[in-house]
Parts: C-alpha cells; sequence; structure tokens
C-alpha cells in the first residue's frame, strides 16, 4: 500500500518533519536551496505548506496535474499547492465543516499567484452541473477585474495586490462550488494621485488607455499616450515589460461581460476612470486676490460630462469651501494648495468608492440564492508585509495587518498546539517562540495604542498636527521595546531615524514610518459641498457611491485606521470558526529573477516566519487529533469490538480498535479527551482502510503497519 508511504522526491526531502531531528537551520535551508534549484518550490512541514517564488512559469499547474491531485492523499504525490487545496475540500466534505487557507509571506513572495492557483483548481477538479458553469466562471473572472482595479507595479512586485481580499467559496452537499462572496480590505487610495518612482497607478487606468479603442477613448475624451496624464507619469513607468496591458484589458472586457455588467454600468465605470485622470489634469492659478481658479476649462467639462454633475458647482466645490455657520452656509476662498488637496480628495474617494462597489457587484454576481447547507472555503490573500524607503501611513496598515495574521497563525499552531497537550495531559517539552503579540498591542490596544493615539489626534483640528502626534507618541509608548523616535534613539542609530519619523520594530524586521500624512489619511474627509455634487451626480455608480443620508449624518465617521482595524478583528473571528491550513511563501530574491538564491533573504524570512519553532513543533508533536467519541464513531466498523456499537467509555472502545488495527505505541498518545496522532500517515491509512469499506481490508491494514517498523 504504498500511499500510506511518504514519497521521496529526486532532490532533497519533501517534508522537513523527515530531516535529521537535530536539524539545524542550515541543513534547513540546504534542503529548501536544493529543491528550489530543481524547480522543486515546494516543501511541507508536517501539513503546512513552504512555497518559494520560482519567478517562471513551471509546469505543475496543468489540468493533468490538478487530476492527479484529486481525492489522493496528501503525503502520496510530491508536496503541491494543489494538494493543500485538496486536502482542505475532502476535509470539508467528510466533516461537514467551514475551511481556510491562510496564504501569508512578503510583497512578491507569491500569495496572489498561489491563490489564484487554488481556485483554479477547484474550478477543475469539483464536481459542477450545466447550470453551475456561470458560477465557475464569475468565480475566475472576479480576479482580473478586482486585479485591474486594486493591483499595481510596484518596485516589489509587478503584480501587487494593493488591498486585501477574502474570498469564501460556497459549496453545496455534493461538493459544487455553488456561489462566492469577497470582502476587501482597505485599498491604497493615495496611489491614485500619487507613486513613488518606479512605481505605477492601478492597472486599469494603462489597460484603459492601451487596449480601449478609438471610439471609446474619444468619448472618454482622452488620449492613448499614458504621459499625457499627471496622475500616471510621477513613478517614470508607465510601461512594464512583464505586464501586457492590452491583453489584460482584454480579459478584464471579457470579465465583465460573464459577470454580468450591463452596457450601462460599463458606460459608467469607464466615465470614473476617465474622470479620475481628467481630475489630475486640473490645473489652479491665483486670481488676484489670492484664491484659486482653474486654468483650463477643458477637464472640467469633460468630468460634468462623464459623472453627470453640475460644471460650476463642481468648479465651485473645487476652489472654495463650504462651512456652515450656525444655520448659515459660508463660501471660503481655497488658495491653489488647498485646490490641489481637494481635487486629489475627489479622485481617492472616487476611486476608493467605486473599488467597493466593484466587489458588490461581483458578490452580487456570485451570491448563490439557494439557503440548502452549504460549507465554504475561504481563502485569503492580503498585501504582504513592506518596507520601502520612505514608509507612510499605508505601509503602517499593511504591516499592521500582517502582524494580525502572524498573530493568528501563533494563536492556532505553536500556541494552542502546546496548551492542548498540556491540557490533556501529554508529556511535552515546551519550544520556545516570538510572540509577536506585543507589538499588535502596541498597534491597537484601546487608550494606549498608536492606533487611539492618532485618533485622539484627528479630533483636534486646527490644533494637532503630524508632529504633535508624534510627540503624544512618545510621550504614551515611547518606553515600549518595539517602538523607537530619533529623540529616544541612542547616539548610535539616531542618525537614521529622521525627526518626522517613528520606527517600529515588527515581527518581520524594523520599519521607519514618516509620520507626515498619517493625520490626513486617517482622517480622509471630503469638503461637504463636493460630497453634495457627487450626491447629485447622474452617473448611477457615484451616485450609488454618494448617499445623500452622509450628508444629513452629523456624527465623525470612524477613521481609516479604526475601521481597519475592527475590520481586521471580524475578520480573524471569520477565521477562528474554521478549520485552517497553511501556505507560507517565501520570496528567493530582490530582482524578481529566476534561479537566485539569496541566502541571506530567505533566512531572515524562514526566521521570522518562525519556520524552525514550526518545525520543533510538529516534530514533537501530533498531526492528528480526535476526540475520542468522533475517531471511534468514524472507525468502529474496522474493529469487531467496537461494532457495531461499543458500550463501555470511549477513551476505552479506541484504545481496542487501535490495538486491533496495529498501531505502534510511537505512533499515538492517548490524551485525557483525545486520542493524538503522530504522523499523518497512520490517520491516512486507517482511513484508506475505512473507506475501502471497511473491516475486509483491516489484514491488509494489520500488514503495512507491520511494514512500516
Ligand atoms: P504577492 O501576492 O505575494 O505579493 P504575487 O503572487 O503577486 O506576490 O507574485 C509576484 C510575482 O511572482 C508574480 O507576478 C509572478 O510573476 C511570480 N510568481 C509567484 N508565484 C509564482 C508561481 N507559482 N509560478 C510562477 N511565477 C510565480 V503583494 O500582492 O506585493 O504582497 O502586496
Ligand atoms: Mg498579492
Amino acid at each position: 500500500m504504498e500511499g500510506a508511504l511518504i514519497a521521496r522526491d529526486k532532490v532533497g526531502i519533501q517534508d522537513f518533519v523527515l530531516l535529521d531531528p537535530h536539524t539545524s537551520e542550515s541543513a534547513f535551508m540546504d534542503n529548501l536551496r536544493k529543491r528550489y534549484q530543481e524547480d522543486l518550490i515546494y516543501t511541507y512541514i508536517g501539513t503546512l505548506l513552504v512555497s518559494v517564488n520560482p519567478y517562471k512559469e513551471l509546469d505543475i499547474y496543468t489540468e493533468k496535474q490538478m487530476k492527479l491531485y484529486r481525492g489522493v492523499n496528501f503525503f502520496e504525490l510530491p508536496p503541491h499547492v494543489y494538494a493543500i487545496a485538496d486536502n482542505a475540500y475532502r476535509v470539508m466534505c467528510a466533516e461537514c465543516n467551514n475551511q481556510f487557507i491562510l496564504i501569508s509571506g512578503e510583497s512578491g513572495a507569491g500569495k496572489t499567484e498561489a491563490s489564484k492557483k487554488i481556485l483554479q483548481y477547484f474550478a477543475v477538479t469539483c464536481p459542477t452541473t450545466e447550470q453551475l458553469q456561470i458560477v465557475r466562471d464569475r468565480l475566475l473572472l472576479s480576479n482580473p477585474v478586482l486585479e485591474a482595479f486594486g493591483n499595481a507595479k510596484t518596485l516589489r512586485n509587478d503584480n501587487s495586490s494593493r488591498f486585501g481580499k477574502y474570498m469564501d467559496i460556497q459549496f453545496d452537499f455534493k461538493g459544487c462550488a455553488v456561489g462566492g462572496h469577497i470582502l476587501s480590505y482597505l485599498i491604497e487610495k493615495s496611489r491614485v494621485v500619487h507613486q513613488n518612482r518606479g512605481e505605477r497607478n492601478f492597472h486599469i487606468f494603462y489597460q484603459l488607455l492601451e487596449g480601449g479603442d478609438e471610439e471609446l477613448l474619444k468619448s472618454l475624451g482622452l488620449e492613448r499616450n499614458p504621459r499625457k496624464y499627471m496622475y500616471l507619469i510621477q513613478g517614470k513607468c508607465a510601461k512594464v515589460s512583464s505586464v501586457n496591458d492590452r491583453n489584460d484589458w482584454r480579459i478584464v472586457c471579457k470579465a465583465f461581460s460573464v459577470i454580468d455588467f450591463t452596457e450601462k454600468d460599463l458606460e459608467n465605470l469607464y466615465g470614473i476612470i476617465a474622470s479620475v485622470l481628467h481630475l489630475g489634469n486640473i490645473r489652479f492659478e491665483e486670481d488676484s486676490n489670492g484664491h484659486s481658479i482653474i486654468r483650463n476649462g477643458t477637464q472640467i467639462k469633460w468630468i460634468s460630462k462623464l459623472l453627470g454633475v453640475h460644471l460650476s458647482l463642481l468648479q465651485e466645490a473645487l476652489t472654495n469651501r463650504k462651512i456652515e455657520a450656525r444655520s448659515e452656509e459660508v463660501l471660503t476662498p481655497l488658495n491653489t494648495d488647498l485646490s490641489g488637496c481637494a481635487r486629489d480628495a475627489v479622485a481617492k474617494a472616487i476611486y476608493g468608492r467605486t473599488f467597493t462597489w466593484l466587489v458588490n457587484k461581483i458578490n452580487t454576481s456570485l451570491a448563490n440564492k439557494d439557503p440548502s447547507r452549504k460549507t465554504v472555503i475561504g481563502l485569503l490573500d492580503i498585501y504582504g508585509f513592506e518596507v520601502l524607503s520612505t514608509n507612510s501611513f499605508e505601509q503602517f496598515c499593511i504591516n499592521y495587518c500582517n502582524e494580525k495574521l502572524q498573530q493568528l497563525l501563533i494563536e492556532m499552531t505553536l500556541k494552542a498546539e502546546q496548551e492542548e497537550y498540556e491540557q490533556e495531559g501529554i508529556e511535552w517539552e515546551p519550544v520556545p517562540y516570538f510572540n509577536n503579540k506585543i507589538i499588535c498591542e502596541l498597534v491597537e490596544q484601546k487608550h494606549k495604542g498608536i492606533v487611539s493615539i492618532l485618533d485622539e489626534e484627528c479630533l483636534r483640528p486646527g490644533e494637532a498636527t503630524d508632529l504633535s502626534f508624534l510627540e503624544k507618541l512618545e510621550e504614551k509608548v515611547g518606553d515600549h521595546a518595539h517602538f523607537l523616535t530619533r529623540k529616544l534613539a541612542d547616539q548610535k542609530t539616531r542618525k537614521s531615524i529622521d525627526w518626522v519619523d517613528f520606527r517600529l520594530l515588527h515581527y518581520a524586521g524594523e520599519v521607519t514610518y514618516c509620520a507626515v500624512g498619517f493625520l490626513e489619511k486617517n482622517n480622509d474627509l471630503l469638503y461637504r459641498n463636493l460630497k453634495e455634487v457627487l450626491c447629485n451626480s447622474k452617473n448611477s455608480i457615484i451616485r450609488e457611491c454618494f448617499l445623500s443620508v452622509e450628508l444629513d449624518n452629523r456624527r465623525r465617521p470612524e477613521t481609516v485606521a479604526t475601521q481597519f482595524k475592527n475590520s481586521l478583528t471580524s475578520l480573524i473571528e471569520i477565521l477562528m470558526s474554521k478549520e485552517p491550513s497553511y501556505v507560507r511563501c517565501i520570496k528567493p530574491n530582490e530582482d524578481k529573477e529566476p534561479g537566485k538564491f539569496n541566502e541571506h533573504l530567505i533566512k531572515h524570512q524562514v526566521k521570522y516566519l518562525g519556520l524552525m519553532e514550526h518545525l520543533r513543533v510538529r516534530r514533537a508533536g501530533f498531526a492528528y487529533r480526535r476526540k475520542y467519541e468522533m475517531f471511534l464513531q468514524r472507525y468502529k466498523s474496522l474493529c469487531p469490538e467496537t461494532w457495531p456499537q461499543w458500550h463501555g467509555p470511549a477513551a476505552e472502545g479506541v484504545e481496542r480498535l487501535i490495538k486491533y488495527i496495529g498501531y505502534r505505541p510511537e505512533d499515538y498518545k492517548l490524551g485525557r479527551t483525545k486520542i493524538f496522532i503522530r504522523f499523518p500517515r497512520t490517520l491516512f491509512a486507517t482511513e484508506d482502510a475505512f473507506e475501502s469499506k471497511k473491516y475486509l481490508l483491516v489484514s491488509r491494514l494489520q500488514a503495512t503497519y507491520k511494514s512500516m517498523l
């Protein structure tokens, strides 16, 4: 029975658990390197998958490969992201529970690619019906749409996700994919108006200019050359060799039609994309009083036409601020700088809200109306940890999000696992690990954390500044071991920190954040008169995005950081209620090139991802555990003594059962309420016997266990 034995790869070892028990970090690295050089990018640590980005197309994602992994036990084939997907699917079907696959790793490590491969795997291998084909297509095609609007070229990754995405794929009791639902997290809106050198705006702008036909561009008042648009030229790299904008445009258009966008939806949507580009080209100049006026009327006319908003009101709103004093409304003229800020705020607001509209639209098209029993597999693909030369509010949010996921992983693996052994009375030598909870608390603690301090400063308009925020931080969290500013730093490190910076020691390394812009980005305010203009838009997407109730609501909206913090808290709750599988992605080099295994960079990731600790816990621990009752209920047919019914205590029944089928003492331990099984293969062999019509096969099973001795 080959299935029960762990296949050896040509090169290296495919499960780190099988390396020498005293595996050092260098042996770990050796195995990873040897495999990587042979294009074996996947390796297990027990049931966790480690993946190293190959930066080239491999022929391991064919339909044939997918079918190979379908319904096959985990360790029978070389490690693969398909095996993780298939395992989650099978457990979901067998135990009727919800699963999730958490994919983590830093920017460019391969998370989005892995999540797409998993989705494709389900689309190809799950049973389906003719009616359900459309769901399948929509699930697959939701990706190119969201990537067009939510991904961009950064220095770290040519297709970097600039939003977080959690997707539930819903299955019916037959295992068919019947629907889906997407939650999106904080899109990096600031990119719409500003890009760092070497980076681009969101893909969709370039796709439209490159791929849209003449007539469409003409109707939108656009020129084909992206260099004509201020919002597209700041990074100085409109073209990227690895990205084919024209082709991607075609795919996005196809996706629009499959996802059920109407002609009108598309007209409105294109109008919005074009309006953002026109907005970027609006220039202001001063009149004789120092008040700003719009220099050239062409762009604003196009915007008024495309968004269906009143031309003179829009003009007025971009150059004046309306303040309500008692019951009177007073218009205060803006200077050119403030007008520029108002213009950028509109561009960011309409883009950000349109993105949310898109996600809702996709969700409507993926919604499954059948209320019958469903289980889900959740796929989490967020923006990875990133350190840029200048890190701002966006990096702070992204890195905090990564910090939270690392915490979830620790809670669900290293910590929970070790606590369970203790509770169950299993002898256990604790494995020490770094718990990043302390950093999460530094950011999110009520009243005392960075987000609360930032919010407090945002409540003092006119008085607070980014610098006063920094001072408050020094005052309140200055003694925290993971926090540093120039004032607090010692002589040696002082030079590398600017006066406007603060530094956090994240689980994945130090990041220096520039506090400039934190208050404004956290407040994310749009002048009231601009909102009014948009609320009266004739473009129905804009009207749906800017509801007039917002104008009546006098309460202060939640700040961006607090909204993000709350949405992450509920995400963690969603995940905690499901059974996890993990994919840990590693980025092999900074050059996005195949074949380059940068020891230093990879070792750093192995360290901060906690892979050695995970290995230690896995090796000393147990791969599977089941409550005695559940284990007995499932496998009782394998032993005449427990079949058809065992009347004594479940623990005793389990003991008889495993003795009968021949488990060796070192394969398992009996805890207070559960049986712990050391290696997956033991459980798989048991499961195989169960599946193959029970105790007819027990004798073969017994022989298998003997052969393992
Ligand atoms: P990320 O999602 O982890 O970064 P991606 O999944 O976008 O990273 O991967 C970055 C690039 O690496 C892709 O565009 C591919 O060119 C290449 N790549 C990754 N995985 C594979 C694979 N399995 N096979 C071939 N090429 C691959 V970020 O979204 O930046 O955190 O915010
Ligand atoms: Mg990504």
